[in-house]
């Protein structure tokens, strides 16, 4: 009895000794993961630095060895008029100039001091969330910034990887579809293996009034967007930005890597190069690495990093393979590969302009006429101030703000506005066409500009009505008729 009591005794302690030694084992696994962050926060920094910042395709120079500085980021938010495909033109909100926005390059531990100007001839304030950041909102709420002003804050870059940065001011969708997106690397301590070259590519999807193809400055269509019915699947902000004499180049036996990154607003890119295989695909910008991929999937608001040895020439095309958006919508880029053939690898007749873009012509096939779409229109005035404010969330709200405050030196108030309240027909006239020019709203002098509002007499009528009888103003009802009479006054 005792014995064995002996025996059990000595086999627990067994049991508590491997035990111990497995949690000893085990947290210190932990610690060391756990550790690996912490270092990185506690990295010290020594010198200053400014940015490097590139347009794409380009991409800046690598960390390579260099320790983790006090990096200065100076990026510059630009409203700007730019060409989509042949004859269309659109108003693309970027980061620095370009779309996507300019190419950030950090290494792990560094300090980022970001400064975000809004360009004064801008028309809207705007922010920026930058997913390799480990703070509220990604320092979303650090950054707004009014046209004409500078916002600074600062982060620590502590993950290594590919990540997406997007302005995220309401209406936050309408701000990534017009162009506010861009791709921020950071490479771990000693840098990214060295390649031969490297390029930057994203995929956006956008969204017009007029359907792909149709000529002139096109506006935003937020319909589409909501609907995700895009006009235009591109890299780099818009058809053939890659494509011909813009295409990416590479020699034969150099090993290429591409930042692939997905604006969206809402479309998943299957990213594919024709001809080629992938390599290596740090899936989705992360530390896991897949080898031997035809098509890696990029999710909107991500990234992968791909790379691959080009062994034989030959222009390789880089498409989204949801394959209309390539050959009909835009997706579509081009990489040309010099250099001596390899017949063990390729042997063939080789003919360029077989992959070309088709555009937009759509081909349909003959419907039967006569189906009409029924057109909805409020009849109450809880009708009225629902449609109304529906359309003040898409319209009005990303200036005048969600209870019609305004920001200050930017966009007046329209709660108790005694300027909106002393008029009805010339708040109609503002919002039919627009306004330029001194005005003067409860005592503060505004000198900015309104746009003109695409709006039907409906939208216009409910949209006041909701603003007249919302936040303390006057309850006046403005109706479709009023709307009509100041149109065709003009
Ligand atoms: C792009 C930003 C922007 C958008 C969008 C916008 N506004 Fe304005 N709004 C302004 C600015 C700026 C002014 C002052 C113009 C000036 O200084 O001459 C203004 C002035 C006004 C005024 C007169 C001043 C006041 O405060 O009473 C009214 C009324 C008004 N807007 C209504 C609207 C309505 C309704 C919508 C949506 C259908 C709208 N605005 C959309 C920027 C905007
Ligand atoms: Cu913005």
């Amino acid at each position: 009895m005792r014995l064995k009591l002996k025996l059990l005794e000595s086999k627990t302690l067994c049991h508590i000794m491997i035990l111990a030694l497995f949690f000893s084992l085990y947290s210190c696994i932990n610690n060391g993961e756990s550790k690996a962050i912490e270092n990185a926060a506690d990295i010290s920094v020594s010198k200053e630095m400014i940015a490097e910042l590139t347009a794409p395709p380009n991409v800046p120079t690598p960390v390579g060895r260099r320790k983790a500085k006090k990096l200065i980021v100076n990026m510059e938010i630009l409203e700007e008029v730019g060409e989509m495909t042949d004859g269309v033109e659109y108003v693309y909100w970027t980061f620095g100039g370009t779309v996507p926005g300019s190419f950030i390059r950090t290494r792990v531990g560094d300090e980022v001091e970001f400064h975000l100007k809004n360009h004064p001839d801008n028309k809207l304030p705007h922010n920026i969330d930058l997913h390799a950041v480990t703070g509220p909102g990604g320092g979303a709420t650090s950054s707004f910034v009014a046209p004409g002003k500078e916002a600074q804050f600062s982060f620590k870059v502590i993950n290594p990887g590919l990540y997406v940065y997007h302005c995220a001011t309401a209406p936050v969708g309408m701000h990534v579809a017009n162009g506010m997106y861009g791709l921020i690397l950071v490479e771990p301590e000693g840098g990214l293996p060295p390649v031969d070259k490297e390029y930057y590519v994203m995929q956006g999807d956008f969204y017009t009034k007029g359907e792909n193809g149709e000529r002139g400055l096109q506006p935003f269509d937020m319909q589409k967007a909501v609907d995700e019915d895009a006009d235009y699947v591109v890299f780099n902000g818009s058809v053939g930005s890659m494509t011909g004499d813009n295409a990416i180049t590479a020699n034969v036996g150099e090993t290429v890597r591409l930042f692939v990154g997905n604006g969206g607003p809402n479309l998943v890119s299957s990213f594919h190069v024709i001809g080629e295989i992938f390599d290596k695909v740090m899936v989705e910008g992360g530390d896991m690495i897949n080898e031997n991929v035809q098509t890696t999937l990029v999710p909107a608001g991500g990234s992968a990093i791909v790379e691959f040895r080009v062994d034989v020439p030959g222009t390789f095309i880089l498409v989204d393979h949801s394959i209309f958006r390539a050959f009909n919508k835009g997706a579509l880029g081009m990489l040309k590969v010099q250099g001596e053939e390899n017949e063990k690898i390729y042997s063939g007749m080789q003919e360029e302009g077989i992959y070309q873009p088709e555009g937009g012509g759509i081909q349909e096939m003959p419907i039967e006429e006569g189906v009409s779409r029924g057109v909805v229109t409020a009849k109450t005035l809880a009708e009225k101030m629902e449609f109304g404010k529906a359309t003040y969330m898409q319209t009005c709200f990303a200036c005048h703000q969600a209870e019609g405050q305004g920001i200050a030196n930017a966009f007046p108030p329209l709660a108790e506005s005694d300027y909106l309240n002393a008029d009805v027909n010339r708040s109609i006239d503002i919002v039919l066409h627009g306004k330029t020019g001194e005005i003067t709203v409860n005592g503060v002098v505004y000198n900015s500009v309104m746009t003109k509002q695409d709006l039907t007499d409906e939208e216009v009528a409910n949209v006041l009505t909701y603003v007249y009888n919302s936040w303390g103003n006057s309850k006046k009802e403005v109706t479709p008729a009023m709307v009509r009479v100041r149109r065709s006054g003009h």
